[in-house]
C-alpha cells in the first residue's frame, strides 16, 4: 500500500495533480473538499454546517472531517493506497489519520508539498473563480485561506518532517512538469 498526502496552501495544485497521480500509480483520490462540496450540493446536515465554514476560508470543525474521512476509508477496503487532499488540515487531522493507518497495518508514506508563491496562488484561485464560480474564490475569502493555511495547517509540516516524511516539490510550471517531479519523488 502506498499513501500519499499532497499538501500545500489553497490553490497549489493539489486537485489537479491527485486525479493524475491517483490514475498513474492505481491510488484512491480522496479529496476532502470535494466530499464537502458533495455533501453542501446535496444539502445533507453535514453540508449544510460546513458551508458556514468554508463560505468564509475556515476550516470545517475536526471533529466532522475526521468521521467523514473514516468513513471513506472505510468504504474503499481493498484499496491499492489513498491519496489525500486536502487532507489533514490540522495537528489533530494528522494524529488520527496516522491512528487509523496504523489499525489498517499501514501508514503515510510521503508528504508531498507544493510550492506556489502567494501571488501565483491568487491569480490562479480569481481565475478559477471566474470560470467555475466556486463561492470560496473571490478576493477576500482567498486571503483568508491563505491565511488560515499559514496559521493551522502549516504546522502538520512539521509533524511529518520530523518523522522523515517531508518531501518538497516546485508547485511552478506546467501540470505535466509538476507531475513528472512528484513521480520522480516517489520513484526516488
Ligand atoms: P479544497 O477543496 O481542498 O480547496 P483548495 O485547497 O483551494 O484546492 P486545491 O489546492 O486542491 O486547488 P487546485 O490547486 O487543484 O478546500 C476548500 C475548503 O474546504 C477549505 O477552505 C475548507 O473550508 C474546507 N476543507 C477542505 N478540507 C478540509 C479539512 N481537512 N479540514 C477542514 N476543512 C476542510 O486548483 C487551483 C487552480 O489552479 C485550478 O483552477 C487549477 O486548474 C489551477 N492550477 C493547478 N495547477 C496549475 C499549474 N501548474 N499552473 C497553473 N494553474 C494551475
Amino acid at each position: 500500500m502506498t499513501n500519499i498526502v499532497l499538501f500545500g496552501p489553497p490553490g497549489s495544485g493539489k486537485g489537479t495533480q491527485a486525479k493524475r497521480l491517483c490514475e498513474k500509480f492505481d491510488l484512491v483520490h480522496l479529496s476532502t473538499g470535494d466530499i464537502l462540496r458533495k455533501e453542501m450540493n446535496e444539502r445533507t446536515p453535514l453540508g449544510k454546517k460546513a458551508k458556514a465554514f468554508m463560505g468564509k476560508g475556515e476550516l470545517v470543525p475536526d471533529r466532522d472531517v475526521v468521521e467523514m474521512v473514516a468513513h471513506a476509508i472505510d468504504s474503499h477496503g481493498y484499496a491499492n493506497g489513498f491519496i489525500f487532499d486536502g487532507f489533514p488540515r490540522t495537528i489533530a487531522q494528522a494524529e488520527f489519520l496516522d491512528e487509523m493507518l496504523k489499525e489498517r497495518d499501514t501508514e503515510v508514506h510521503y508528504l508531498i508539498i507544493l510550492d506556489v508563491t502567494h501571488d501565483e496562488l491568487v491569480e490562479r484561485l480569481l481565475k478559477r473563480g471566474q470560470i467555475e464560480g466556486r463561492t470560496d474564490d473571490t478576493p477576500e475569502v482567498i486571503e483568508n485561506r491563505i491565511k488560515v493555511y499559514h496559521e493551522q495547517t502549516a504546522p502538520v509540516i512539521s509533524y511529518y518532517r520530523n518523522k522523515g516524511k517531508y518531501f518538497p516539490v516546485n508547485g511552478i510550471g506546467s501540470i505535466d512538469e509538476i507531475t513528472e517531479r512528484i513521480v520522480q519523488v516517489m520513484q526516488g
